[in-house]
C-alpha cells in the first residue's frame, strides 16, 4: 500500500532517529563520545570475527548495526500516550510488549514502539522504550491531585505536529516536504527544557515521593532521557569507557558474556546532574536547582528466545539474584558477575543445542549447495542442516527485559522510593489508555522463523 507521493515510513523513522541522535549529541556530549567508542569497537569486532560478519550478513542485518539505537521517554498521562502512539505510527512504529516496572518500585509501566516486520527493522530498527506514570501508585492523595492538575495543563506536542499526524492519517502518508516538517516538529517533544513548570517547593515534594515523578511532572515535555547504540562487544565497551572519561554503571544487566549471545545485555553511564531553573515566588522569577535524569546506555543484542528459552532465562536470573543482589555502589560487582556466569552454565551455549532444545528462534536459509539441489517440502530440516544444504542463523532480539530495565531505572534513581504504593501489573489499563493492544513479541519471532522455513523448503530452485 505504498503510495509514491508519500515518503516511506521507514525513511521517516530513519530521519527521525538521525535527528534525535544529532540533538542528543549536542545536549549530552558524553553520548557522542560513547557513539565513537562503539563504532571503534564494532569495527574491531567485525574485523576479528569473520563468522559474525557472515552471520549478520546472512540475516540481512549487517548494514543496520551502526544505525541502530533505542531511546526512552516517560509520559505523564494516558492522553499523551495515545497521541504518542499516533505519532509513532506515522513512522511505522507500533507498541510491542508490556513491561511492568512496579515490581521494582518504579511507578511506571511501559511498552516499546518499534517497526514490526523484519524488512522494516532491517531498514531502520529505531525503537523507543515508552513509559507511562502510574499515578495510581502515588501514595499521597493530595499530591496525586496536584500531579493531575500540572499534567492536565501541558501539551507536549506542537500544534503543527498534531496537524501533520492528522494529515498523515487522513491521506495515508506524508509528502516529502511534510515529512521533513514532521520530523522537525516531533523532535520538539523530545527536547530538553531546563526551565521547570513547577516551583522549587513543588519540585521537592514530587522528588521526595519518587525521583521519577519529579522527572515526569516538572517539565514541559518528556525529554529523551537516553539514547542507546548497539555494540557487538559490550564487555570491551564497558572496559574502555573510563579511558574515554566515562564512568560506567557497576554491572552489566542481563545474561553473562557467552559464546552465543542471548537476548540483551545493557550497561549505562550515570545520569548527569544538570542545572535547572525552578519557578520562584514572583512572576518570571527563577531559582536555580539541579535535576538528574539524562544518561547514556549501550547494549549488545543476542538471539531472541522462545517462551521455553525465556522461562529458562528468567529462572536462572532469579536464581542468581536470590544468591546475590547487585549493590548500587558496585561493591559486589565481581561476585555478582561470577555467580551469574556460574548459574548460566545451565543455559546451553552452542547454536546447535539452543536450536535443537527449542530455546531460541532462528532464520533458515538455503546455502549455495541447497540452492543447487533444492529440498522437497517434506524433508527434515535438521537433516538438511546436517547435509550443509540449509543454514540456521539466530534471529536478533528486538525487545527489552523488565529486570534489566528496572536495573537501568534504579541505577539512575538512587535512594529507594518513599511515596510509592505497591501495585501489580495493570496491562488492561495501559492498553486502554494507549488505545490499542500491545503486540506479542513471541508471535513476531515465530512468524519470521516459520516464513524462513517455508521459503527454504518450498522455493523453487534458483537458476543463475
Ligand atoms: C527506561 C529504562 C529502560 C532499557 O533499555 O531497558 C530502558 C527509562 O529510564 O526511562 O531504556
Ligand atoms: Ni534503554
Amino acid at each position: 500500500m505504498s503510495d509514491s507521493r508519500f515518503v516511506s515510513r521507514d525513511t521517516l523513522r530513519a530521519e527521525f532517529s538521525a535527528a534525535m541522535s544529532a540533538m542528543y549529541r549536542e545536549e549530552v556530549p558524553a553520548y557522542g563520545t560513547l557513539i565513537e567508542l562503539v563504532e571503534d569497537v564494532n569495527a574491531a569486532t567485525l574485523d576479528g570475527d569473520p563468522g559474525l560478519a557472515d552471520s549478520l550478513a546472512a540475516t540481512g542485518s549487517l548494514d543496520r548495526i551502526s544505525e541502530e539505537r533505542h531511546g526512552a521517554i516517560r509520559l505523564g498521562t494516558g492522553r499523551e500516550l495515545a497521541m504518542m502512539r499516533r505519532v509513532f505510527a506515522v513512522m511505522g512504529m507500533v507498541p510491542v510488549g508490556y513491561y511492568d516496572l512496579s515490581v521494582a518500585g518504579v511507578p511506571v509501566h511501559s511498552t516499546a514502539f518499534r517497526a514490526l516486520s523484519k524488512t522494516d527493522l532491517d531498514r531502520n530498527p529505531f525503537r523507543v522504550f515508552t513509559s507511562l506514570l502510574r499515578r495510581d501508585l502515588i501514595a499521597d492523595e493530595a499530591l496525586r491531585a496536584e500531579v493531575d492538575a500540572i499534567l492536565a495543563a501541558r501539551d507536549i506536542f506542537t500544534e503543527k505536529a498534531r496537524e501533520l499526524v492528522e494529515r498523515a492519517e487522513a491521506q495515508g502518508g506524508l509528502s516529502p516536504g511534510d515529512g521533513t516538517l514532521f520530523v522537525r516538529e516531533v523532535l520538539e517533544t523530545f527536547r530538553w527544557h531546563d526551565r521547570a513548570v513547577v516551583d522549587a517547593e513543588t519540585y521537592e515534594r514530587l522528588h521526595r515521593a519518587h525521583r521519577l515523578i519529579a522527572d515526569i511532572v516538572s517539565f514541559r515535555g518528556p525529554h529523551i532521557n537516553h539514547l542507546t547504540p548497539r555494540t557487538l562487544d559490550i564487555d570491551a565497551v564497558q572496559r574502555l569507557m573510563p579511558e574515554r572519561g566515562i564512568v560506567p554503571k557497576a554491572v552489566i544487566e542481563g545474561p553473562p558474556a557467552r559464546h552465543c549471545p542471548i537476548l540483551l545485555r545493557q550497561t549505562s553511564f550515570k545520569a548527569l546532574e544538570e542545572p535547572v531553573a525552578l519557578q520562584g515566588p514572583g512572576e518570571e522569577s527563577w531559582q536555580t536547582g539541579s535535576h538528574t535524569a539524562r544518561f547514556g546506555e549501550i547494549e549488545q543484542r543476542g538471539i531472541a528466545l522462545t517462551p521455553k528459552g525465556s522461562a529458562l532465562y528468567d529462572s536462572l536470573l532469579a536464581e542468581t539474584r536470590a544468591r546475590v543482589t547487585p549493590a548500587g555502589d558496585g561493591s559486589n560487582a565481581r561476585e555478582y558477575a561470577e555467580i551469574l556466569q556460574e548459574v548460566f552454565c545451565a543455559f546451553p551455549d552452542s547454536w546447535d543445542e539452543i536450536r535443537k532444545g527449542g530455546l531460541g528462534y532462528f532464520i533458515y536459509s538455503r546455502t549455495q549447495a541447497g540452492d543447487a539441489a533444492p529440498p522437497s517440502p517434506d524433508e527434515d530440516l535438521e537433516s538438511l542442516i546436517a547435509a550443509g544444504l540449509v543454514r540456521a542463523d539466530p534471529i536478533v532480539y528486538e525487545d527489552f527485559l523488565p529486570v534489566s530495565a528496572a536495573g537501568i531505572f534504579q541505577s539512575n534513581l538512587g535512594d529507594g522510593p518513599v511515596g510509592i504504593l505497591e501495585g501489580g501489573a495493570s496491562r488492561a489499563t495501559f492498553e486502554n489508555e494507549l488505545g490499542t493492544g500491545v503486540r506479542d513479541a513471541f508471535a513476531y519471532y515465530g512468524e519470521i522463523e516459520s516464513a524462513s522455513i517455508e521459503r527454504c523448503l518450498r522455493q523453487p530452485a534458483l537458476y543463475e
